[in-house]
């Protein structure tokens, strides 16, 4: 009873309610995938249960004369025989190797075909460990940039380009499209399309250093006339501050360390792309790639020790006195 129910329980384990599995596809590069998956999966299931069942079958059925010690009996009759059905096992094994090859390249076409016409480019810059997004548009005043929350239109065909500066690391989208490396001094693509909405989880899957297992990304498929108002915001500089405290973080932000590294458009920062962009940074639901929810009481503790959530960060500790420190939130807390 006790082995039933560990067994049952590490069984559920596994259970989730929006899994990160290529079998829960969202697009077509996952839905060709998948299907591949089930013809191999199927076809070699039948193959192991049909093997089994004839060497179980050898196994009982010359027992009688070897237990006797008598030589396997053999006349021009049996030997036919064994020549048929050796004939059968290696034309068999020919026709399903070469089927499954077929249905892999079959696939790969299909695959290779999705990959045209896309409509929109989409830079993306893995850093350790986090993700740098850049939305190209052919006006340059629309471009911007933003960090680990990649956000697409339902049924659009895009492109990301896939940069790095540092070290190798890799995208994983599991339930949109298969792995792509993403080497320094190579630009490798992917074409993704999403056709449903939702929120799916994509993964670094290169061991990049330190923290490459807190360097998730966002993917966040929307509607189209959504996904053209958050672009539209996305646009627009950082909103000005509102009041005296709101005011005086952003002179704290931009006379402090932080400003050497992150940039607020339309705040006065140089501009500096080795720390995410903060210009809207309460738009997004997670801080430092995925490793705390984006409230207050986060933002203040990643600030003041970034180290305690993930150790060998490349952000430094910030002490400051308790006035500048609760403006400098109230200022973050305002860029929406
Ligand atoms: C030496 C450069 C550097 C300085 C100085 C710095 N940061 Fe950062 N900061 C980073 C890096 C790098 C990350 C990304 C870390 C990661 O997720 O791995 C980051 C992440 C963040 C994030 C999370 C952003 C997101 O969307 O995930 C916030 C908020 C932030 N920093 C605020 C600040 C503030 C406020 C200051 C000044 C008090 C500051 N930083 C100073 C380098 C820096
Ligand atoms: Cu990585």
């Amino acid at each position: 009873m006790r082995l039933v129910a560990i067994t049952v329980l590490l069984v559920l384990g596994g259970c989730s309610r929006n899994p990160s599995v290529l079998l829960d596809h969202a697009g077509p590069h996952a839905a060709w995938t998948g299907w591949l998956f089930w013809v191999f999966f199927v076809v070699t299931a039948v193959v192991w249960t049909v093997v089994l069942a004839m060497l179980g079958l050898a196994l009982t059925r010359g027992h009688s004369r070897s237990r006797l010690g008598l030589p396997p009996e053999m006349t021009p009759a049996s030997d036919r025989r064994l020549g048929a059905w050796v004939a059968t096992g290696v034309a068999l094994s020919v026709l399903i190797l070469t089927g499954l090859v077929g249905a892999s390249y079959a696939v790969d076409r299909e695959l290779i075909g999705l990959d045209r016409n896309t409509s929109r480019s989409i830079e993306i810059t893995a850093r350790q460990w986090w993700w740098e997004i850049r939305y190209l548009d052919g006006d340059p005043n629309n471009q911007f940039t933003t960090a680990n929350e990649l956000h697409v239109a339902v049924g659009e065909r895009v492109k990301l380009s896939l940069k790095s500066n540092d070290v190798i690391h890799s995208l994983w989208l599991p339930n949109i499209a298969g792995k792509r490396d993403i080497i320094p001094g190579q630009e490798n693509s992917l074409v993704i399309r999403v056709d449903r909405a939702g929120t799916w989880n994509g993964r670094c899957s290169e061991f990049c250093g330190y923290q490459h297992a807190f360097m998730g990304l966002t993917l966040i498929a929307q509607p189209p006339d959504e996904f053209q108002a958050w672009l539209a915001t996305q646009r627009q500089p950082a909103p000005e501050p509102a009041g005296e405290e709101e005011k005086r973080g952003m002179q704290v932000f931009l006379t402090g360390p932080c400003a050497m590294c992150h940039n607020i458009r339309g705040s006065g920062t140089g501009y500096s792309s080795y720390a995410p962009d903060l210009t809207h940074l309460k738009s997004r639901s997670s801080i430092a790639a995925g490793a705390a929810p984006n409230t207050k009481g986060h933002l203040g503790g990643w600030i003041i020790d970034p180290h305690g959530l993930k150790p060998g960060v490349h952000m430094p500790v910030n002490l400051q006195n308790a006035g500048d420190f609760q403006a400098l939130l109230a200022y973050l807390e305002s860029l929406r």
